[in-house]
């Protein structure tokens, strides 16, 4: 069992998970990590372990549920999953369409590349989004722009990314050639993990390929003739690399509705943020106020018209998004009274 445990490491186990370990924990159940989600369950590998189990859920809400990164205790004699540990980092967002489901993206990860390519797909208002998403998680992001061999305005793209945010770091690649990928490899070492996200078609799975050496994740044939997406890779799923990182493939999303990003948008608009906390009043709207210090600069050039509309869209998404807490007190207490229900119900068996 003690080498199980120090094999783990090469999975991403560290100190802070095997601190939520409790006497007594490993002998009947073992840590085991979320390698992909299907319909139908979970793909989970650990040391000399690489089988399927059935969903597991630790409570009764979406965010509760095991998804690609997580680390699981299984029960060793059912096999089924018993225990989701306490995550050191969450990617979600909320699902575009009626349900406005959320669904998770990725647990546990060390670094989010935020792909993209040298075309029609730069879109700074989504690089945004994403940052947002990785500064909520506390997840250092890299933007990684694709294509760089088919334009010759490579340099002008990754100069507009690095201005989206003091020491972001930009990389600009052809993801199918090895040599240009290396410069991403300090972030794939040992045990580390990468979450790839970004639109359908930029070549999240054509990297991951190109980082394994083997055709691990199924990309789009190069026969196409337009360079839109056609959401080839469809499960989430966590792929070795050599150099002993995993690399997160994601399906491109066509829309990341952020939810629960209140820091992370700070963040991302320090600039804007650090003004406004002079405007005259303190719930300035900053619209037609007087002494608005938003207005000022706008007025004076200091700030882009632009990059404040792209704020001012984030926070409203985010504020529709975000369950209120009269909305998640409602939620508690209706699995409240479920819980009662079934020990009632329990009492009334064994009586
Ligand atoms: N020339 C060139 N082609 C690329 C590059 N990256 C990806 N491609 C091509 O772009 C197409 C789409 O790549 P995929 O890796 O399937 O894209 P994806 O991001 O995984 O897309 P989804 O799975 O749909 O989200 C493929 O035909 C790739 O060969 C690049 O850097 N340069
Ligand atoms: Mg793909
Ligand atoms: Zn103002």
């Amino acid at each position: 069992m003690t080498s199980h445990i120090s094999d783990l490491a090469d999975f991403g186990w560290n100190a802070f998970f095997s601190s939520q370990l409790e006497a007594g924990d490993l002998t009947q159940q073992h840590p085991v990590r979320v390698k992909a989600v299907h319909r139908g369950g979970l793909d989970i590998m650990a040391p000399g372990v690489d089988r399927l189990i059935a969903p597991f859920r630790a409570a009764d809400n979406e965010e509760s549920q095991a998804t690609v990164g997580d680390w699981l205790l299984v029960d060793q004699s059912t096999g089924r999953g018993r225990r989701l540990l306490r995550r050191r980092s969450l990617f979600k967002r909320r699902a575009a369409g009626t349900g406005r489901q959320l669904q998770l993206i990725a647990a546990n990860v060390d670094t989010l590349f935020v792909v993209s390519s040298c075309n029609q797909d730069f879109n700074s208002a989504r690089l945004e989004r994403y940052l947002a998403l990785a500064r909520e998680a506390e997840v250092t992001p890299v933007i990684v722009l694709t294509k760089a061999d088919m334009t010759d305005c490579a340099e002008d793209y990754a100069r507009t990314a690095t201005k989206l945010l003091p020491g972001l770091l930009v990389e600009t690649i052809d993801a199918r050639d090895p040599d240009t990928v290396a410069c991403l490899a300090p972030w794939c070492g040992r045990g580390q993990t990468v979450a790839l996200v970004g639109s359908s078609g930029v070549g999240k799975s054509t990297l991951v390929n190109t980082m394994a050496g083997t055709a691990t994740a199924a990309t789009r044939g190069a026969r196409s003739d337009d360079d839109k997406g056609r959401h080839t890779t469809t499960a989430r799923s966590l792929h070795r690399l050599p150099a002993g990182g995993w690399l997160a493939d994601t399906p491109g999303m066509r829309e990341l509705g952020l939810t629960d990003a209140q820091a992370g948008i700070k963040d991302v608009f320090a600039d804007i943020v650090a003004l406004a906390e002079h405007c005259r009043f303190a719930d300035c709207a900053h619209e037609t106020e007087p002494g608005c210090a938003l207005q000022a600069a706008l007025a004076d050039g200091r700030l882009e018209p632009a990059r404040v509309k792209r704020w001012r869209k984030l926070i409203a998404e985010d504020a529709r998004n975000t369950e209120t807490l009269a909305e998640r007190r409602a939620r508690h207490r209706a699995f409240g009274k479920k819980v009662k229900g079934i020990m009632r119900e329990k009492r009334r068996l064994v009586d």
